[in-house]
């Protein structure tokens, strides 16, 4: 006979936590987010920690080296998409791991054919208002000039003016060689009261642009998640068919961690993929494992040396699973049923395996409600798709700036491998994912910035300095369908409706 579960499945806007004692102490300046990244033994220290509880979904629309770069710079990780060929994907992550804060490669390049239309329309898509002038137009070209807001007047121009009409040219620009220190370019910066250097190699093509404000924000940010070597850590997401070629070379690109991407986890194809890694790298390579929703799914995975476990079936914002396939259950009940699976396993066994809720999260507070319910950290989709640090240009749609955000399962995203099957464009017998748009949000730093006061705000209320302490004290109610209405604004009537309405974190 099937087996019932007793409870229904719930989400996480039908829970609020009570307030518990706060002492003078608990202030939100002295609360730590840090938190374990991959598994660790009782009294042991885990091999990575995060300094946010916060990593980036492994999705096309969401985690390249660019957010990696961003998020990693903020003390949280993504995982690179794996829906790509692996020469791409390895080359994403030695992005990372080559990075030098500070050093920009552009990502909005012209060439002097390049007209003033396109300059806009590339300034609209990228945000970014310095654009270097390359011969070929790419990013490490021979440096031709560069292009600001300061070069061009649309009052006066045509929008088919080319480029090399009116860029300030190579000769006017003030430059330094590639091996030029940080220090040292911030000073040429401040000497020539500049807003960007570009340095160039002996050939003089470009190497990076360094910009004024990069070197402060480097000096800001002491979470940042760095390896023994100081460079960016970096996760990225495999799949449970060509590991035997995938996972190599992501190691060998250097890869921090690694994540099997899949909506269903409790299966053999996690297993022989677990074991291939454990066979070919003992411990010394991390790979997290997912999706399940239950204790059944989560000791499955654990028995077969996951490092992490994650989460989810259904909730993502663009997962259209359990109407296609009837599967999946509410986030909130699948954390907290696998949080007690973990619990009971450390119990066991003396291991703990950290725990991530994936997808779901709309509100800033469920972050910190996933996290009061034993969740570890929490991977998130829809969130940062928004920012400009996400892959995706940013588009204009009925008056307002859009990112666009596509789900893994989406034929959007699967094209790749139809691709890759030698060009047959096989059809999908169905998607699992829709393609979207989510509102543009500005920059990671500051939206993530936002997230975590609130979070470390709430975590006061609890009285928790920690999220240890959190999962401990945290004190968790279902609200019902008429106190939901109670905690909105209610019975008044809105000047501004945005503060209120609408006031997800997107
Ligand atoms: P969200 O943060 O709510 O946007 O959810 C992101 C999560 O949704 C991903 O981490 C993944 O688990 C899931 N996802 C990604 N693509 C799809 C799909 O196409 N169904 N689902």
């Amino acid at each position: 006979m099937a087996f019932y579960f007793d409870e229904p499945a719930r989400t996480f806007n039908e829970y609020l936590l009570v307030p518990g004692y706060s002492s003078s102490e608990c202030i939100p300046e002295k609360v730590s987010l840090k938190t374990p990244l991959v598994k660790h033994k009782k009294g042991e220290e885990p091999a990575i920690s995060l300094n946010i509880p916060m990593v980036s979904a492994i999705m096309q629309a969401v985690s390249d080296d660019k957010m990696a770069i961003a998020l990693a710079t903020q003390g949280g990780l993504s995982f690179i998409y794996g829906s790509q060929t692996v020469e791409d994907e390895a080359a994403m992550v030695a992005r990372v791991k080559s990075h030098k804060a500070g050093f920009v490669v552009s990502d909005a390049n012209l060439s002097p054919e390049t007209t003033l239309g396109e300059v806009l329309e590339l300034r609209e898509a990228t945000g970014h208002s310095t654009m270097p002038v390359t011969e070929d137009g790419t990013a490490a070209g021979k440096l031709l000039g560069i292009v600001t807001e300061r070069d061009y007047r649309l009052s006066r121009m045509g929008l088919e003016e080319k480029v090399a009409t009116f860029m300030t040219p190579r000769e006017k620009l003030i430059v330094a060689p590639a091996d030029t220190s940080l220090r040292e370019a911030n000073d040429i910066i401040w000497d020539h009261k500049l807003n960007s250097l570009p340095l160039v190699n002996a050939d003089d093509s470009l190497a990076y642009l360094v910009f004024r404000k990069d070197y402060d924000s480097h000096k800001e940010n002491p979470l940042e998640m760095l390896d023994a070597e100081k460079r960016y850590m970096v996760g990225a997401g495999i799949n449970t068919r060509d590991y035997a070629e995938r996972v190599p070379a992501l190691v060998e690109a250097g890869a921090d961690v690694l994540c099997i991407d899949s909506s269903e986890g409790y299966s053999d194809w996690q297993r022989f993929t677990l074991e291939w890694i454990r066979e070919h790298y003992g411990n010394t390579v991390k790979v997290g494992a997912g999706n399940v929703v239950d204790r059944e799914g989560f000791r499955f995975l654990a028995k077969h040396g996951a490092d992490f476990i994650k989460i989810g079936i259904g909730g993502g914002s663009i997962c259209i699973t359990r109407e296609q396939k009837g599967i999946g259950r509410g986030q909130a009940t699948a954390v907290i049923d696998v949080a007690r699976a973990r619990d009971e396993w450390f119990e066991e066994t003396g291991e703990y395996i950290p725990i991530v809720s994936d997808g779901g999260i709309v509100y800033d507070h469920h972050i910190t409600l996933a996290l009061a319910m034993g969740s570890d950290y929490v991977m998130l989709g829809r969130y940062f798709a928004r920012f400009d640090e996400s892959p995706s240009n940013r588009v204009t749609v009925n008056g307002s700036y859009m990112k666009e955000y596509w789900g893994e399962g989406s034929s959007r995203a699967r094209n790749w491998q139809r691709y890759d099957l030698g060009g047959t464009k096989k059809k999908m017998a169905f998607e699992e994912g829709v393609d979207s748009y989510v509102p543009y949000a500005g920059s990671l730093k500051d939206n993530v910035d936002t997230t975590l006061s609130k979070v470390k705000s709430t975590m006061c209320n609890c009285g928790a300095l920690s999220i240890p302490e959190l999962q401990d004290k945290a004190k968790l109610t279902v609200v019902s369908s008429t106190s939901i209405t109670e905690g909105g604004a209610h019975d008044v009537m809105l000047k501004d409706k945005s503060p209120y309405v609408g006031n997800t974190i997107g």
